[in-house]
């Protein structure tokens, strides 16, 4: 009998499968095309002892050893509800349903509900590393019954990702709490990506460095505070070359730029909690702007092309690296701050406890945006003094001290030049708003309680409302 059974054998459930056979777990495997399930197990070389090819969810259900665990892999959506209620047919009590894909959270909270009247336990679990994470060691972020975790939390523990000898994989929460987590990470994801691609925009368009240099600068940084995945395989991927043209890769490649929910979910989840993602959003915006592909093309027509080229203290060069460096340092600080505070905003408005010291843990390895500087997220949640916003605990104070400056040149050079940067336009402005102690806000409530009878608080007479005498105006 398997220990385990996975149902979906794309990319991602391929390599769960494997790296849990690897691990000496035996798998029942199952995929609606089951042409792919035999091609999977007889491509499966030695490891295809450890796996049970079965046709149907029937045979996959009968092929676990109770209380059966399954882990479902497909894609998010009614295909998760499709494959969840034909398996839950054949499950009992004891039984657990794992939905390792990237659901939205609110599915997953009216799953653990549907499947609880079912005597079914069911896990929301998010995984991130993409194919090769999946293989060697993803990060995962499980929600859902601490009881139910706890029976599969072995094979999660050793098929994860291992940070200094720890596993990459926790409980976070209940019910939605995992793929709420995993969202969050997108959205963290896509707003790294977005600041390294204004980076890279600066030195294309601003700079006019060669793709080679730039990735050589690039691989620099990765010996430094921004030492990542994510810059790592940015200096690998502008240093390769289209084998067809000779040319670097990056320079043929359409700029248009996917996304599949995930960021626009962590978006949307941070307004409806009422906790700014501001760099988050100006990813996302920018995803969906850079598909605008033709009507980017005529509007560099109608109002001409930005100057682009650098002439201010960057332009000259000297020290540019460095300030580009300490910009999007300062820019991934304030990007981390957001994803957190979201993250502590849900935390209380749910009422999940999360673990913010054990996320920051589980993402040092196995997933994409592992790096450096989320052990040192880690270390300051681990040091046991109350942490609000990461902007305002060490050692993130000291080095947006160092580094905004850095940040703020970048912005001015680039927006004066024309150079779209508004992740870190974003960085910066969120930082700006957080230290001014006196904001305008006066003059929005003077207008709202104009137009509208709103009230304002008058700061000689704290607490109560009042209003103004707006007829006197003239
Ligand atoms: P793939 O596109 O590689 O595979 C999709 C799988 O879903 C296939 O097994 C497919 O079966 C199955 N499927 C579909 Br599509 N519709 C189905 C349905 N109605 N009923 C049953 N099965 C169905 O996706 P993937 O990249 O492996 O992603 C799987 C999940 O993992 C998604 O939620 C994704 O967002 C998440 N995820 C992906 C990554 C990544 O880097 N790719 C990372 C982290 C999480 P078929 O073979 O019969 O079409």
């Amino acid at each position: 009998m398997a220990d385990i059974g996975l149902v979906g054998l794309g990319v991602m459930g391929a390599n769960l499968a494997l790296n849990m056979a690897e691990k000496g777990y035996s798998v029942a495997v199952h995929n609606r095309t089951t042409s792919k399930t035999d091609a999977f197990v007889a491509n499966a070389g030695s490891l295809a002892e450890k796996l049970t090819p079965c046709p149907t969810l029937t045979a996959l259900a009968e092929a676990v050893d109770p209380p059966r665990p399954v882990v479902i892999m497909v894609k998010a959506g009614d295909a998760v509800d499709q494959q969840a209620d034909v398996l839950a047919g054949h499950l009992g009590e004891g039984d657990i349903l794992i939905d390792a894909g990237n659901a939205n959270f609110h599915d997953t909270r009216r799953r653990v509900r549907v499947y609880a009247e079912r005597n079914i336990d069911f896990l929301g679990v998010g995984v991130s590393g993409g194919e090769e994470g999946a293989r060697h060691g993803p990060s995962v972020m499980a929600g859902g019954d601490p009881k139910a975790w706890a029976r599969v939390e072995a094979i999660f523990t050793d098929i994860a990702a291992k940070f200094a000898g720890e596993s990459c994989a926790a409980l976070v929460g209940p019910e939605g709490a995992g793929h709420f987590v995993k969202t969050i990470h997108n959205g963290i994801e896509y707003a790294d990506m977005q600041m390294i691609a204004e980076i890279y925009g600066i030195m294309r368009d601003g700079l006019g460095l060669p793709t080679e240099e730039m990735s050589g600068i690039f691989d620099a940084w990765n010996g430094g505070p921004l030492k990542s995945y994510l810059i790592e395989i940015t200096a690998t991927v502008l240093g390769t070359t289209d084998p067809r043209t000779g040319k670097p890769l990056v320079d043929i490649i359409l700029d248009t730029a996917g996304q599949k929910g995930t960021g626009r979910w962590s978006v949307i989840e941070a307004q409806h909690l009422g906790a700014p993602a501001t760099v988050i959003e100006a990813a996302v915006a920018a995803r969906n702007l850079s598909s605008r592909k033709a009507s980017r093309v005529a509007d560099e027509a109608l109002f001409g092309p930005a100057p682009r080229k650098l002439d201010g203290a960057l332009g000259a060069r000297e020290g540019a690296m460095t300030v580009l460096e300490e910009a999007m340092l300062a820019g991934k600080i304030a990007a981390y701050a957001q994803g957190f505070a979201v993250m502590a905003q849900a935390s209380q408005a749910f009422d999940w406890s999360l673990p913010l010291g054990t996320i920051a843990k589980i993402w040092r390895a196995g997933c994409i945006i592992r790096s450096s500087f989320l052990d040192d997220i880690a270390s300051t949640y681990d040091s046991g003094s109350a942490v609000g916003n990461l902007m305002t605990a060490e050692p993130f104070t000291g080095m947006l001290k160092a580094t905004q400056a850095s940040l703020r040149r970048v912005v001015a050079e680039a927006s004066l030049k024309g150079i779209p940067v508004p992740a870190l336009s974003s960085a910066l402005a969120y930082f700006d708003f957080a230290r001014t102690a006196r904001s305008t806000a006066d003059l929005t409530q003077a207008q709202r309680d104009f137009f509208g009878a709103h009230g304002f608080e008058r700061i000689d007479e704290p607490g109560k409302e009042a209003h103004g005498p707006w007829s006197n105006a003239t």
